[in-house]
């Protein structure tokens, strides 16, 4: 199966701008890829309809992914819920303009954001979440666009972390707006089987990403990726691939993600790497 394999460009750059856009739309599609993820960090850091001009330009799908910087929550106690509601909107909009399927991204705290709760708190937080969650899962599903949550490691939040922890969170939700964005980095750390977890979610994937274990490249790491792959497809999933890994020079999410040194000899490395990889497994 032939599946469209997408770059993030934070694996070079953050924030994107209309500035850097060009440079990396050129570099990824000369290295094969056929979609970027694309981050919107803040609101007008890029302009939507540019951006589909660009990547009509080299033949490149978009994938858009949001960022989940200090104070973006649908949580009430971890930061501005309303103000979150139009950073979201303001994605579903510049996913229409770009042709992106899905929004992406571990929408409910800010990423690197953690705090202990109790059985009766984490059912309080579900509720919250589903409920805040609710009037924008309409709306991405009226605009034909999929909200696509993705749990984090134990690190990074404690909130998601699991696929079945997020698969009875969004429950009630889940449909054409609202569906689960899978990283196969976070599926490492959590899960007992990552394949059996993909498999677990069949039916509800909206997005994939993927990078090797250490948030590094592709093939390069001690993923089964043949089992991978096999459970994608058991599970329904033919969409997007999308790599990512980040620099540490990404002030958004470097910390949160822990990159504190680099990862492969060099991020294009990591790109070429990643791709040549997943093409050889078939993917
Ligand atoms: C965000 O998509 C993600 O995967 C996080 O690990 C970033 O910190």
């Amino acid at each position: 199966m032939s599946r469209t394999i997408a770059v993030n460009t934070w694996v070079w750059a953050s924030p994107l701008s209309d500035a850097i856009l060009e440079p990396l739309a050129r570099k990824a599609a000369g290295m094969g890829y056929q979609a970027l993820e694309l981050p919107l960090e803040d609101v007008g850091d890029w302009d939507p309809a540019h951006t589909r001009e660009v990547l009509d330009g080299f033949g490149l799908g978009a994938i858009l992914v949001g960022a989940m910087g200090p104070g973006r929550s649908l949580l009430a106690r971890a930061g501005d819920v309303d103000a979150t509601q139009r950073y979201l909107r303001s994605c579903i909009a510049a996913a229409v303009t770009l042709g992106s399927e899905v929004v992406a991204g571990p929408f409910y705290a800010p990423t690197g954001v953690t705090w202990r709760m109790t059985g009766d708190e984490r059912a309080d937080a579900v509720a919250e979440l589903r409920e805040n969650l609710r009037p924008l899962a309409e709306e991405a599903a009226s605009a034909g666009v999929m909200l696509t949550i993705e749990p984090l490691n134990r690190y990074e939040t404690s909130v998601l972390n699991t696929v079945e922890q997020t698969l009875d969170a969004l429950e009630p939700l889940l449909g054409a707006g609202v569906g689960l964005a899978l990283d196969t980095y976070h599926l490492n750390i959590e899960e007992k089987k990552p394949a059996d977890a993909i498999r677990s979610a069949a039916g509800a994937i909206g997005h994939v990403q993927v990078c090797g274990s250490d948030r590094g490249a592709v093939g390069d790491d001690h993923t089964d990726w043949p089992e991978i792959l096999r459970a994608l497809d058991d599970a329904g999933y033919h969409g997007p691939l999308g790599l990512e890994s980040f620099t540490g020079e990404n002030a958004t999410i470097a910390v949160a993600a822990s990159v504190w040194r680099p990862l492969a000899p060099s991020q294009d490395d990591l790109a070429r790497r990643s791709i040549h990889a997943l093409r050889a497994l078939g993917a």
